[in-house]
């Protein structure tokens, strides 16, 4: 039996269906944030300190991330970013970043950069200077060039002879020797998504890497995809990715988890949300026997009102965040529990 209770929250409920198209847009988006909030991929951790500690003194939230992950990109042993970064097939270093300014709408992106340290300025660069979102290749190069970036070599010593010895085991009936087959390779998973709301509200996203160790020339990730690598709404929150950037691509990870929070969502459960949809879009090829992905990926978020959190596929990834209690490493939720 209906109660006149009932009666009255059906038809409340009736009438937010009906305006369902307006809300799409605006559906209860967390408040202004209360606090400043950076959050990183885990080796973010340096990066999140300096970024928080400009948002405080007033730096605009992008200008203040770009700082946070330059250090990673002109650190020469991280292997996944920049400087240092592990080459492509040809031994070749090819960078993709990409950002999103929330107060302005605005983004910028380069994909398969040669020569140019810090993508991350260059996709910025991109969004200040240029009607266009994204460059690559080529182009991208030498509109960092006439931008006044300077051109340097970036594959280190280190990568080199990672890459060497990755080429000379790649096929035993090939021309090149195998040499000191005791020492393993390090594959580093690396990218750092950094993600920074202030204490108005403000909130911007970016996202740089060198993307996947020996890709094919010319590849591109997720990283400069707008929408995969890095999302951001003024609105509700920002989000980014780090991971196989194939798998991300497929469901605009960065855009989705946004979008979760948008409709009300906690960060914690629109990072996961996605991780699901992911997991559900994971072709055959690359299930484990048990149906699960045979990848790891990561999404952090923050919402408007200063929530965060991130989530990896698998159990034991951690992220780095600063906020008023200083910079820490904190653990990733996950989807599904190790060695279960
Ligand atoms: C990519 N998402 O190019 C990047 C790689 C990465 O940890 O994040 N590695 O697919």
């Amino acid at each position: 039996m209906t109660t006149r209770r009932d009666f009255l929250s059906q038809a409340a409920a009736a009438a937010a269906l009906t305006a369902a198209p307006a809300s799409l847009l605006s559906a209860s988006p967390p408040r202004a944030a209360t606090r400043p909030v950076v959050i990183a991929s885990a080796n973010g951790l340096r990066g999140v300190k300096v970024a928080y500690d400009r948002i405080i003194r007033g730096t605009d939230t992008l200008d203040a991330i770009i700082a946070g992950v330059n250090i990673q990109e002109l650190d020469a042993e991280d292997q996944s970013v920049g400087i240092g970064g592990f080459p492509n097939a040809d031994g070749v270093v090819q960078l993709d970043a990409s950002c999103m300014h929330g107060p302005t709408k605005r983004a910028g992106s380069v994909g398969a950069l040669e020569g140019i340290a810090t993508p991350s300025l260059v996709a910025k660069a991109v969004m200040d200077y240029t009607d266009h979102i994204m460059l690559v290749g080529e182009g991208a190069k030498r509109f960092a060039l006439a931008m006044g970036f300077k051109e340097q070599n970036l594959l280190t010593e280190k990568t080199r002879q990672d890459w060497l010895r990755w080429k000379a085991r790649l096929n035993p009936n090939d021309f090149w020797l195998d040499h000191d087959d005791d020492v393993a390779i390090k594959y580093s998973t690396g990218t750092i998504n950094m993600n920074a709301v202030n204490a108005a509200g403000d909130l911007s996203s970016v996202t740089t890497t060198s993307g996947m160790a020996w890709k094919i020339p010319g590849r591109i990730g997720d990283s400069p995809v707008i929408g995969a690598g890095q999302y951001c709404d003024n609105l509700v929150g920002a989000a980014g990715s780090t991971g196989r950037g194939e798998a991300n691509i497929k469901v605009c990870g960065g855009f989705l988890a946004v979008e979760f929070m948008r409709q009300g969502v906690a960060p914690e459960q629109a990072v996961l949300k996605t991780l699901e949809r992911l997991a559900a879009m994971t072709e055959q090829r690359l299930l484990r026997p048990d149906g699960r992905p045979n990848f790891d990926i990561q999404f952090y978020a923050v919402a408007k009102d200063g929530r965060y959190a991130a989530a990896s596929l698998y159990e034991g990834a951690s992220f780095a965040v600063c906020d008023e209690r200083g910079p820490r490493v904190e653990k990733c939720a996950f989807l599904y529990a190790r060695g279960r």
